[in-house]
């Protein structure tokens, strides 16, 4: 007979919302939430000891796709609010998810610090190289050159390169994927959840409407 103490195994569907993500089709935030549905049911996370925090973005609309807790915080701030959950319960498991505006940008301090720091947080970046949510305007990872609507001449600055800032901040786990293929993704995800520390994952994920340089192709 089951007591209370066992918990069910759960299967990737069973973190699943009733509500779906409502990205554009063909969104590659897609295949990074499907990823997480699958890491979640391979490590066995339990919804009410798992605790999602992001931004502002489209991508950073993820806490609501996907049955755990969740903080969809301020834009930039989802590191801030992610390392005070942790330091309040050190059981939780807690993953900031987001985009390059929201992570490299406005954010780009408080990810610096939470490397230095080495809070144990899982660090999902959903990276397309441009705004989305605000209908594509450049971010510090679009390429140089790239035109937008408000840069229809190209961009004129350089590209950030997150993966360079990780190593030099101190990250000890710095992992890039794409979320055309999942079970790298997946690989990446567990690896990164496990690690006891910081852990970033920069994942390309296309944005159709507004880059249309870093595509699927
Ligand atoms: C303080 C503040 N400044 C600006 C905005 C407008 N804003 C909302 S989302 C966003 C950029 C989002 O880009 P990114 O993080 O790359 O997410 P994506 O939509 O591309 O997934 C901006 C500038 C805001 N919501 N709050
Ligand atoms: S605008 Fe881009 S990032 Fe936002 S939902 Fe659509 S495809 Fe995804
Ligand atoms: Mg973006």
């Amino acid at each position: 007979m089951a007591t209370v103490t066992e918990l069910k195994k759960l299967e990737a569907k069973d973190y699943k919302p009733e509500i779906p993500p409502d990205w554009c089709p063909g969104c590659g935030d897609f295949g990074v939430l499907n990823a997480l549905f699958q890491a979640c049911a391979e490590l066995e996370l339990q919804p009410h000891e798992t605790v999602i925090v992001s931004g502002i973005g489209c991508s950073s609309n993820l806490p609501g796709f996907i049955r755990a807790y969740g903080v969809h915080s301020l834009h930039g701030r989802a590191l801030a609010v992610a390392t005070g959950v942790k330091l309040a319960n050190h059981a939780l498991t807690v993953i900031a998810t987001g985009g390059d505006g929201d992570g490299y940008g406005i954010g780009l301090n408080h990810f610096i610090q939470a490397m230095r720091r080495n809070i144990n947080v899982t660090y999902i970046v959903m990276n397309n190289e441009v705004y989305g949510l605000t209908t594509g305007q450049v971010s510090p990872t679009s390429e140089t050159g790239m035109k937008t609507k408000t840069s229809p001449l190209g961009n004129l600055e350089g590209m950030l390169n997150p993966m360079a800032l990780a190593l030099a901040s101190g990250c000890g786990y710095i992992a890039r994927g794409y979320s055309g293929q999942p079970k790298h993704l997946l690989k990446l995800y567990e690896d990164g959840i496990q690690y006891p520390g910081f852990a970033l994952i920069d994942v390309f994920s296309p944005c159709l409407p507004f880059n249309k340089q870093n595509t699927y192709q």
